[in-house]
């Protein structure tokens, strides 16, 4: 089986030997270092890549981390951090033999303070565990993705991770007050913060935001986590025309306004893939060529419901909305919210499928998936579009039997080439990876890029962390 990463050249590194794996084993414990065993570890969620890792760390605490990057930086030892592994761009497996330094031990949860919502985390606690313990004291944590149950705050960091609450809370840079990060020598650096203004020189958080494990490994992280919302309704609408769901959105900013918290995107073919997939779940409506899913988080139940339904009533005396369902039952809202996270799950379910995660000026939002599915005619069993409405985040997904030349030449480049003609983003919110890093000229000019390579080179000279991912 010709592997995608078959043609890559090794990098100089120095080959794991004994005496690494004695002081390793000295330093954490036998129990946290595995040579064998490590298939879920060497394989990429979406089983692109597989890697050829021969040892897994699994540190404690910010000193191991930092110890074991002194060493591996000394020895010149090739290293790929990795959370919840459920990165979809290839970024979070070893391309060749690089040691997995595995965050799952570093999972606590520091502190909560319900006076300033601020929560102290490790990197590697599970995104819903987070959210499961700030919910003790009347907050959330202002991220959620369908991974959320395997995926760590720490990995959501490093890929700057969206999800579908971006419209609400905005992305990590503004949410993450302070990071702690250890440097390929094994420096930690200190850049932890309880308040959301510090205006003291280069923000430097910023860096680690969205670095993808190249610049050094997050430890620790402060957030600020805005309190849970007394009121959460959702509703499910089906829309006979993409014309009807921006105007539609354009309804929902201004009827929901401030309690609006959610605005997904699920065309009729994404959709109809999940519930043929997966027969747990139950659409409330069906028949309709696109639907929304629109959720808002308020603190009056009464007042939002009317809002929601003005809005809806509205939207179906123009024609605009065809059909839908509202609720504020948890139960329901959870079961709406279970047919989203379950989409990009049926599109792989069984079959082969290119996943692309691009921004696209609104207006142009949907366009690509009818042009492809023109492009790609019988050569795709599905060609989709769903996502992130409201941050103009399109998830555009085609399926076929196996993966093959004829249908990868005839999606690749043209997808990336199409959306840099509009100017958008090659990859809204995944990162780039390994799977996209051929791509990021296409968002990024040749100056911008070289200077990211000077940063990488200043922060990394030896070329230890995470290689062969985001740049060439
Ligand atoms: P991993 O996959 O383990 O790693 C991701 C990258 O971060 C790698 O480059 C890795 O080296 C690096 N890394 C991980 N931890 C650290 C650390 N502590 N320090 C330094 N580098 C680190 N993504 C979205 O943005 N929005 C979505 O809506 C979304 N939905 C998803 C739904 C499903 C069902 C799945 C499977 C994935 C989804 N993702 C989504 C993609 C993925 O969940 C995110 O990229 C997530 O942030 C990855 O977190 P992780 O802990 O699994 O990181
Ligand atoms: C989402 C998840 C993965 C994908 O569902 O919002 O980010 O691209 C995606 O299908
Ligand atoms: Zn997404």
């Amino acid at each position: 089986l010709t592997q995608i990463t078959d043609n890559v050249q090794r990098g100089n590194y120095s080959t794991l030997n004994e005496k690494d794996v004695a002081y390793f084993e000295q330093l954490l414990g036998k129990s946290q270092v595995l040579t064998d065993d490590l298939e879920g570890y060497n394989t990429c969620f979406l089983k692109r890549i597989y890697g050829n890792s021969k040892l897994v760390l699994k540190p404690g605490s910010t000193a191991e981390v930092s110890a074991i990057l002194r060493h591996c930086n000394e020895r010149k030892l090739a290293v790929c951090p990795q959370g919840g592994n459920t990165g979809l761009v290839g970024g979070s497996v070893p391309i060749c033999d690089e040691i997995v330094l595995s965050m799952q031990r570093l999972n606590k949860v520091i502190s909560v303070d319900e006076v300033t919502g601020i929560a102290v985390v490790e990197a590697g606690c599970i995104l819903e565990n987070f959210d499961q313990r700030a919910r003790e004291v009347g907050l959330t944590v202002p991220i959620d993705l369908g991974a959320k149950a395997s995926c760590h705050i720490g990995g959501n960091v490093s890929t700057n991770a969206g999800g579908v609450r971006v419209v609400r809370y905005g992305n990590l840079h503004g949410s993450v007050l302070g990071v702690e990060a250890v440097l390929a020598n094994g420096q930690v650096l200190d850049l932890m913060s309880d308040f959301k203004k510090d205006n003291t020189g280069y923000h430097m958080k910023h860096l680690f935001i969205g670095s993808e494990g190249t610049l050094g490994v997050v430890t620790k992280l402060a957030m600020l986590c805005p309190h849970t919302s007394k009121a959460v309704n959702v509703a499910f609408l089906g829309l006979n025309s993409f014309e009807d769901v921006l105007k539609t959105f354009v309804s929902a900013k201004r009827n929901l306004g401030e309690i609006l918290s959610s605005c997904e995107l699920i065309d009729e073919r994404a959709l109809n893939t999940a519930l043929d997939q997966f027969k747990f779940l139950n659409s409330p409506i069906s028949g309709y060529p696109f639907y929304m899913l629109i959720e808002t988080l308020g603190s009056n139940s009464m007042h939002d419901e009317e809002k929601m339904n003005e809005f809806i009533q509205e939207g179906m005396s123009k024609g605009e909305i065809q059909d839908g369902t509202i609720t504020a039952e948890p139960g329901k809202v959870q079961e709406l919210w279970k047919i989203r996270e379950m989409v990009p799950l049926g599109l792989i379910e069984k079959s082969f499928c290119f996943k692309y995660d691009i921004s696209l000026p609104l207006r142009d939002f949907y366009n690509i998936v009818n042009v492809m599915r023109e492009r790609c005619g019988p050569l795709a069993t599905v060609v989709c579009g769903y996502g992130h409405l409201g941050d103009s985040n399109l998830h555009l997904n085609i399926s076929c039997e196996k993966f093959n030349d004829k249908i990868y030449k005839c999606v690749e480049p043209f997808v990336y080439e199409y959306t840099a003609k509009l100017k958008g983003s090659i990859s809204a919110e995944h990162g780039i990876g390994f799977l996209k890093k051929d791509y990021l000229k296409y968002s990024k000019n040749a100056v911008a890029i070289s200077w990211m390579r000077d940063m990488k080179n200043m922060f990394d000279p030896n070329g230890i962390l995470n290689p062969y991912k985001m740049l060439n």
